[in-house]
């Protein structure tokens, strides 16, 4: 993510870069990355293959995941028309500042993360609160896919097929009480295992949190994920368990969740909280309303580079508006951005 930095000393070389020395660096990947799109495209036929696209690492599931793989509902949701980012780039271009800010470091440094066993607690303004193995958390739900658009504040832009459930199937479950309003999300903080959360330079203050409003995180399009391109996340994603919020900025789409906080006040988030006046709570996908220090209507879908530029304009609701608007009816969007 990009902020106004106050002090030279905080700053990182990746928010210093010109875009164009950026891009040039890239540059190289860009053109085998564009070949690779084309075989990125899933392989529909074999409805019980696990290996549905191209190119991906399988992975090694725990068995609660493999048990659900089988009885997916596969293109529940689907993008038409554009293609899906090929795995290598969804998965070794990420934003997970808990293993460092560069692009590259949660691949190379998310291999530490330990993700079994697991456990999710579940607290606040709910009937049912708790503290659950991931197995058991997730034995009432079915997977779908959902082939979705993930825009970035930072103007890039992917499409990534996200195996989950939706987030109101999870709330018949904790049952929220009538004071519940929002929804808070917390990550995981172990320094031990997160190198990021170390840095004595890092502007978070950990964990990572997110959140929604009750009904935004109601939205059929709202889920929890836990998985992507047919096998389950990837560290570097936001194993074993992350928000996918498709109509907003990926900020909010918080990874490797441990506490789910049914609350009755707007909750404090991460981004919020160090930029306010350039990151907000609801961080709808707007082309019309432009960060502080750089316009929204355009994006770059990846992968991109100088030589096969892939500039889009920037869809309202990131494409998901029919879906969507109607939950901020009424609601200036300049000001609640
Ligand atoms: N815990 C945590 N969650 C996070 C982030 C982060 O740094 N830490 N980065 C966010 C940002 S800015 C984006 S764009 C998406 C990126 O998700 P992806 O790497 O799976 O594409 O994760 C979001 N979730
Ligand atoms: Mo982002």
């Amino acid at each position: 993510m990009l902020i106004k930095l106050s002090k030279a000393s905080d700053c990182k070389e990746s928010e210093v870069t010109p875009e164009s020395i950026y891009l040039s660096r890239r540059s190289l990947m860009g053109a085998t990355a564009a070949a690779m799109a084309v075989s990125a495209l899933p392989r529909w036929a074999a409805a019980a293959d696990p290996s549905r696209y191209e190119g991906v690492d399988p992975g090694k599931a725990p068995s609660w995941f493999a048990d659900k793989l089988a009885k997916t509902q596969w293109q529940a949701i689907n993008v038409q028309g554009e293609a899906i980012t090929p795995f290598k780039d969804a998965t070794h271009y990420n934003n997970f500042y808990e293993f460092g800010t560069d692009k590259g470091d949660p691949a190379a440094n998310a291999g530490t993360l330990k993700t079994e066993p697991w456990s999710v607690v579940i607290d606040g303004e709910v009937g049912k609160p708790g503290r659950y193995a991931l197995e058991d958390f997730m034995k009432p739900y079915q997977l779908e896919e959902r082939i979705y658009r993930l825009r970035c504040v930072e103007a890039w832009s992917m499409v990534i097929p996200w195996l989950g459930f939706p987030i109101s199937a999870l709330l018949k479950q904790v049952e929220p009480t009538s004071k519940a309003k929002y929804i808070r999300f917390e990550t995981l903080k172990d320094p031990a295992t997160m190198p990021g959360q170390r840095s004595s330079f890092a502007l978070i203050d950990w964990p990572y949190v997110e959140g929604l409003r009750l009904d935004e995180a109601m939205n059929p399009l709202a889920i929890m994920g836990v998985g992507m391109y047919g096998r389950e996340l990837p560290n570097q994603n936001g194993a074993p368990l992350r928000l996918v919020v498709p109509w907003k900025y990926g900020f909010k789409s918080v990874k490797s969740i441990v506490r789910i906080t049914l609350v009755s006040e707007q909750p404090e988030t991460t981004w919020e909280n160090i930029a306010p006046s350039e990151y907000g709570f609801y961080a709808n996908v707007n082309p019309e309303v432009d960060h502080p220090r750089w316009t929204q209507a355009r994006e770059r879908r990846l992968p991109s580079g100088l030589f096969s530029p892939n500039v889009r304009e920037t869809m309202m609701f990131n494409g998901y508006a029919d879906e969507v608007a109607s939950l901020y009816a009424g609601m200036d969007l300049r000001k609640n951005y």
